[in-house]
């Protein structure tokens, strides 16, 4: 393949990708609110804030913060844990907006690793999902497979 060729064809791809992302009108969410990026006044402030919106593949999250805090993308386990032995995106000590394009859809799950801000609240979950599918029920909302179900028979 020329060398012009395969640059058609990443062109074509961006092309594509872009007009997924424009169609589904990629929202920037500023995580926490006015609050921001910290440790909250409560357990559930950010999950609180996370249930009432939607995520979008092709959306970002907004991360504002001040002083000593950092994000990790971590899986399920580290955040139900509240690792702190997880890669850290960390900013300068005084003022820094941090933004994670959500690119692909599925379960994120996010910390702060500084000292006890996890455990004291520092911690939000999210579903992305594919543009154009809103509707779809999320993992957990699906009902269970039944094992009563009756076994095709077959007539010998
Ligand atoms: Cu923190």
């Amino acid at each position: 393949m020329t060398m012009a060729k395969r640059m058609g064809l990443i062109g074509c791809f961006m092309v594509a990708l872009s007009l997924v992302f424009a169609a589904s009108e990629a929202t920037r969410y500023n995580v926490g609110g006015d609050f921001g990026w910290g440790i909250p006044p409560n357990q559930t402030f950010y999950s609180d804030w996370a249930s009432s919106k939607t995520f979008i593949v092709g959306d970002s999250l907004v991360f504002n913060w001040t002083g000593n805090q950092n994000v990790a993308d971590v899986p399920m386990a580290d955040y139900n844990n509240c690792s702190t032995d997880v890669i850290t995106f960390t900013g300068s000590p005084n003022r820094t907006v941090f933004t994670i394009t959500l690119l692909f859809p599925g379960p994120r799950y996010f910390i702060c690793t500084v000292d006890d801000h996890c455990e004291r609240g520092q911690k939000f979950s999210i579903n992305v999902r594919w543009p154009f599918s809103s509707d779809a029920p999320s993992p957990s909302a699906q009902p269970p497979i039944s094992s009563s179900a009756p076994t095709p028979s077959f007539r010998v």
